[in-house]
């Protein structure tokens, strides 16, 4: 691609040149902005690929012929190169021999099997065993990283280097590579520290603007400080190899922990500085008469954009933990909201009918709603207010989401079956291409490609492999391979 790319800003030179010296005489005298804005375009040009004339999702995946080197465990890098897999990235992962990437052995609720922590994060990715710490593990690592076209890791700070691959060896290897790295804060003071999801909750602003004014900091179930940051340093890599297209040359791709919470939770800092311009009116704090401080405060429940919400209490709620739902009282379908609950007389009385007549009386005009939600079950408030474009949301259980048929016609909730646990249900790709269809396949043995790849991808001889896995950088024997369903 970067050949064509070369060609194509090559062939426009050339017919550039062979232009007649009264048209070169007269763009010279153009302003310069111009003529610089003009070669940048040129300059930033891709090569036109010529039109598939295949169907949609029939002509290969996105990221097919992208070779990453996968050095990731854990949680946050696993994401960002699961996903790159779910776009065709031949994605090789690189596990120490024996135990492999630690979450193999966590939280196992199958003895023997590869946990769903693991699985849930590695499909459709190949494994090699490797002691990168080893001579020959390091020979081997050499020619991977001249073989692939990025390399992901999240290792605590300073363990690539420590290892032997400093940046400057990745980019006299292979000047192409691009070096992606999770950690938990960029540069600064805290740059040295290991870093797990919590702590980047915490350091990222999420928990202390997460939880009720009356309680604690919270954590929240989503794991936005490494899936979150996986997914941020995935559109890293992607655009780096983009620019690599016309560059020709690699880059290092860094996504701190903390910065991508913070990413997450940018309406919250947006909030800390309204704050000079006097109180959050749209917090329900506001509405109680309670001060504001100094800081963007824990909001409850309440919605960031501004318009009132609340979750509220529908039928079954006294057994089922989850029968609720999120209400938001929308300016503009207030009036519908009115006539739903039986108050329409609230559309135009001076208390109820303008949004912030309502604020000081919140809890009241909830309280009424809650009243109307209670004889309905969350399913019943969904059908009767969508129809009426006023927006809620059920809380779905994960029980109700596994079963949830709209989402396994879509793949976003798939069934995978693996030779040593059986079927199990995963989350697939969330991004959706029309043109690059995913499929889930199922994550590897603990070096279940180790020959594989040294055959075929690195293109050992039969004498070099002999003498890689004598010295006992892959650990022991592979597992036989196991046919992939
Ligand atoms: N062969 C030989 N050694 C290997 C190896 C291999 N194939 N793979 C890893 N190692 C070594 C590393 O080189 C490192 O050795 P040194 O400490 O001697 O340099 C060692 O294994 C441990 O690596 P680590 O420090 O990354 O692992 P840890 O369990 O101590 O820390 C974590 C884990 C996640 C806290 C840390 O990796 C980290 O802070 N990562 C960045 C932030 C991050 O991604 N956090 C999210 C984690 S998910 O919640």
């Amino acid at each position: 691609m970067a050949k064509k790319a070369k060609k194509a800003v090559k062939a426009k030179t050339k017919s550039k040149t062979k232009k007649p010296v009264k048209k070169a005489a007269k763009a010279a005298r153009r302003p310069a902005p111009k003529i610089v804005a003009r070669k940048a375009a040129t300059r930033a040009a891709p090569a036109r690929a010529k039109m598939s004339t295949k169907g949609w999702g029939k002509d290969g995946k996105a990221l097919d012929g992208v070779k990453i080197l996968d050095f990731t465990h854990v949680q946050s890098g696993p994401t960002c190169t699961q996903l790159l897999a779910w776009f065709g990235a031949d994605v090789i992962k690189v596990e120490r021999p024996g135990t492999g990437d630690i979450t193999r052995g966590q939280l196992v609720d199958v003895p023997g099997a590869d946990s769903l922590y693991f699985t849930m994060l590695n499909h459709n990715k190949r494994s090699i065993t490797l002691d990168s710490k080893s001579k020959q593990g390091m020979a081997v690592l050499e020619r991977l990283v001249k073989t692939c076209d990025v390399l992901v890791e999240n290792f605590a700070p300073g363990a690539l280097d420590r290892m032997g691959l400093t940046w400057e060896r990745i980019h006299s290897w292979n000047p192409r590579m691009i070096a992606a790295s999770v950690k938990g804060f960029g540069p600064g003071a805290y740059e040295e520290c290991k870093v797990y999801e919590n702590v980047a909750q915490c350091a990222g602003g999420s928990a202390s603007t997460t939880g009720f004014l009356d309680g604690p900091p919270l954590v929240t179930g989503a794991q936005i400080g490494d899936s979150g940051t996986g997914l941020h340093l995935a559109l890293g890599i992607v655009s780096a190899l983009y620019q690599r297209n016309r560059t020709g040359r690699g880059q290092k791709v860094l996504c701190a922990m903390q910065d991508s919470v913070l990413n997450l939770c940018r309406v919250k800092l947006r909030d800390q500085q309204r704050l000079k311009a006097g109180p959050l009116r749209e917090y329900t704090q506001f509405g109680q008469g309670i001060p504001f401080g100094e800081a963007t405060p824990r909001a409850g429940n309440d919605s960031g954009g501004g318009q009132p919400g609340v979750i509220l209490k529908c039928k079954g709620w006294e057994q089922d933990p989850n029968a609720y739902i999120y209400f938001i009282t929308q300016a503009p379908v207030w009036e519908k909201i009115c006539d739903l609950i039986g108050e329409p007389g609230w559309k135009t009385h001076p208390d109820y009918a303008k949004p912030p007549a309502r604020l000081p009386r919140l809890k009241e005009i909830f309280g009424r709603i809650e009243q109307w939600t209670m004889t309905k079950t969350k399913f019943e408030v969904m059908n009767e207010c969508n129809a009426l474009d006023i927006p809620v949301g059920p809380i779905l259980s994960m029980k109700e989401i596994a079963e949830e048929p709209s989402l396994r016609a879509t793949g976003t909730v798939v069934e995978v079956d693996h030779p040593t646990r059986g079927k199990y249900l995963s989350v697939g790709n969330p991004i959706k291409l029309s043109d690059s269809i995913s499929e889930v396949k199922r994550s590897p043995l603990l070096g279940e490609h180790t020959d594989e790849i040294l055959t075929k991808v690195l293109k050992f001889s039969a004498r070099e492999i002999a003498e890689i896995k004598a010295s006992g950088a892959t650990g022991q024997a592979p597992p036989k391979a196991v046919a992939a369903e």
